[in-house]
């Protein structure tokens, strides 16, 4: 493995809102530590949200985390902090201004730091033409590189553990159900549900309902409960299964990130939303449906389309119809009712059209070995 020398990085993270930012953040803080020898600091400035995916962190200004100086960016940035060789600035969050004005003052002294936007997740065809892109901030004349990740080779790629493949493949299943107090019922299709609020969760629950197949659907505690408890007039709660027809639904605790990896592995069929679990359940190799995150003027629609177009590219038509058929109708409030089970007759190929998607996707340099090759070329 090729070693990089060790170099100090801070990583400026700003919780919008959701867990993707900092579920981001930290994946990638943790890889760059523990997998590549880097000094890293992350400041956030929303603990809350670490502590929600990453339980044993503390509510304090300062602690070592997993190898990680995890900060509390406050308010008021302490204007004496020293500047990292590596500055992210993950999502164009805006990094503090006096810490800005000493990255100048750096410059001034020779030494600029490498500034870095992690840019979000898109499959759209422009990010290739814009990856690596760099511009000059006009008060400073710093010099600040646009990292996108994407699925093809000319983009920065996407997150992957060192060891996240290997772990998914020797993973055991049973033994995590039974320690999250899950009994899969016989011969159901397993199914993990994280999404935003959505009303066409209506016409997905009664397709369960009527399913051919049991249908055991787990819901970490989200967003998508609201849905759920309007569409059936109820108030679904933790350890107390709702059964109807073929479905049996299971509300479980908000997992940690690591077991939510898990959860991924273990089930048949993974609904996921925004970035970081959509990347998930890509390397969890099961079928997956994304239910994006909303943007003004449908934009986000654009993103949803672009991935299929990768991810289907090569398919058989009527599966790829399907596909698509299905994600849009759970982006655009459609009905599910016709296209859950037109889709899940065919779900053998379903599961073999990701398992190659992953497989190729896998041959790419994940982000953080491709991050840490373009500081090694950049910053002397
Ligand atoms: O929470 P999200 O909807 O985050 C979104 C997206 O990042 C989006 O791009 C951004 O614009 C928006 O926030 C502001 O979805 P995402 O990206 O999947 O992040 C969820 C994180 O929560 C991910 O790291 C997995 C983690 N998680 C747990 O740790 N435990 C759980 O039980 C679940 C369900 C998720």
């Amino acid at each position: 493995m090729h070693a990089h020398p060790s170099k100090s990085w801070d990583i400026f993270c700003r919780v919008i809102d959701n867990f993707g930012d900092i579920g981001v953040c930290w994946r990638l803080a943790r890889q760059l530590a523990n997998e590549h020898q880097q000094q890293v600091r992350l400041w956030v400035d929303d603990l809350n949200a670490l502590i929600r995916i990453w339980p044993s962190t503390q509510n304090m200004e300062q602690q070592l985390l997993e190898g990680v100086e995890v900060r509390h960016w406050p308010t008021n940035f302490p204007t004496d902090t020293e500047v990292a060789q590596i500055v992210i600035e993950a999502f164009a969050c805006d990094i503090p201004d006096s810490y800005l004005q000493a990255m100048a003052a750096c410059k001034g002294a020779g030494s600029a730091p490498l500034w870095i936007n992690l840019e979000y997740l898109s499959a759209e065809t422009w990010v290739e033409d814009c990856h690596a892109m760099t511009s000059v901030h006009p008060s400073t004349g710093l010099r600040k590189t646009f990292f996108f990740p994407g699925f093809s080779a000319k983009t920065g790629g996407l997150l992957r553990e060192r060891h996240l493949i290997s772990d998914r493949d020797k993973f055991n299943k049973c033994l995590f159900l039974e320690q999250l107090d899950i009994t899969q019922q016989d011969d159901s299709l397993l199914i993990s549900l994280f999404a935003y609020e959505n009303p066409a969760i209506d016409s997905l629950l009664s397709a369960w309902i009527n399913s051919p197949k049991p249908i055991h659907c787990l819901v970490p505690q989200g967003k998508i409960l609201t849905s759920i408890n309007e569409a059936l007039g109820i108030e679904l709660r933790p350890n107390t299964p709702f059964d109807q027809g073929k479905l049996r639904l299971e509300v479980i605790p908000f997992l940690t990130q690591t077991q939510y990896d898990q959860l991924l592995w273990s089930c048949d069929i993974n609904f996921v939303r925004g970035e970081d679990s959509f990347v998930q359940a890509q390397w969890a190799a099961k079928p997956f449906v994304w239910h994006i995150y909303p943007q003004e003027e449908e934009a986000h629609i654009v993103k949803l389309e672009a991935f299929l177009d990768k991810f289907l590219a090569g398919q058989e038509s009527n599966f790829a119809a399907k596909v698509r058929d299905f994600w849009r109708n759970w982006n655009e409030n459609g009905d599910l009712s016709n296209s859950w089970p037109l889709l899940t007759e065919l779900y053998p190929r379903w599961q073999q059209s990701v398992a190659d998607w992953q497989r190729e996707l896998s041959r790419q340099t994940d982000l953080g070995a491709q991050l840490t090759a373009f500081v090694d070329n950049t910053h002397r």
